[in-house]
């Protein structure tokens, strides 16, 4: 009788263990991203020219929209889980600055989160995004065809005058100046329902390091040329972090 009683207690909870383990624990978690943007370590203010460059010109900004792409999760066993994501964000909307991805990841420990601003050539096709995207963000087809990266646009100021710089880039001549940025998250443990994340885009940088950029100079359109558009590139390196919040997991 007693053997029989342990036998049933041994049943119930193999049967209940099992049961957990499918429904309560998928090994995987859904992965959510915010959009920060500051300038220097302050949150962005727009429509200001409360910011000045490292050449002395004040300047307001007006507009950010750029895209965030092939989000890469890198494990410390060498496997990579890379997001079908092409997600367009605009400072100016809400709905635009967090993304669930389609793809959840694997549990484990992480070494790198890496993502691409703007688009690699294989995903810069013109009229692959949908029509709303086409005609917001299009690059024109005498130039390559396909979308800028980023448009950030606003105001400076400087020598008794005031004017607009549209900072757009984008491909240029079968040559893609978009960043693929890898950042190291010191063995990241995945272990909970959702991984929470930020990646924030520190403006100022654009204007730094390593050009110190001079708005007069460059004027204010810059898509045709090569040279703004590889020294965009080279700014770009540092513009991102990545941030994790407090409530993580
Ligand atoms: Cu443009």
């Amino acid at each position: 009788m007693i053997r029989q009683s342990h036998f049933l207690v041994i049943i119930i909870f193999v049967f209940f263990s099992t049961c957990t383990k499918n429904s309560v624990d998928p090994e995987e978690a859904k992965v959510t991203i915010s959009f920060d943007h500051i300038n220097n370590s302050s949150p962005l203010v727009l429509d200001q020219a409360v910011y000045t460059n490292a050449v002395g010109q004040e300047y307001s900004i007006k507009t950010v929209k750029y895209f965030i792409s092939r989000v890469t999760f890198h494990k410390t066993d060498g496997s990579t889980y890379e997001s079908p994501d092409i997600h367009f964000i605009d400072i100016r909307d809400a709905n635009t600055l967090h993304l669930e991805l389609t793809n959840k990841i694997p549990y484990g420990n992480y070494t790198s989160i890496s993502f691409v601003y703007g688009l690699v050539a294989e995903d810069n096709i013109t009229g692959s995004l949908g029509i709303s995207l086409d005609r917001l963000m299009e690059w024109p087809v005498p130039m390559g065809g396909g979308y800028h990266y980023m448009k950030l646009e606003g105001n400076y100021t400087g020598s008794n005058e005031s004017d607009f710089f549209n900072f757009h880039a984008g491909p240029l001549a079968e040559k893609d100046y978009s960043i693929t940025l890898d950042v190291p998250v010191n063995d990241l443990l995945v272990a909970g329902e959702s991984l929470k994340f930020n990646i924030e885009m520190n403006i100022a940088n654009w204007f730094q390091n390593p050009t110190n950029w001079d708005f007069k100079y460059w004027g204010s359109g810059i898509m045709g040329n090569p040279d703004a558009q590889a020294t965009v590139q080279k700014n770009g390196v540092d513009v991102f972090s990545i941030t994790f919040p407090l409530e993580n997991n």
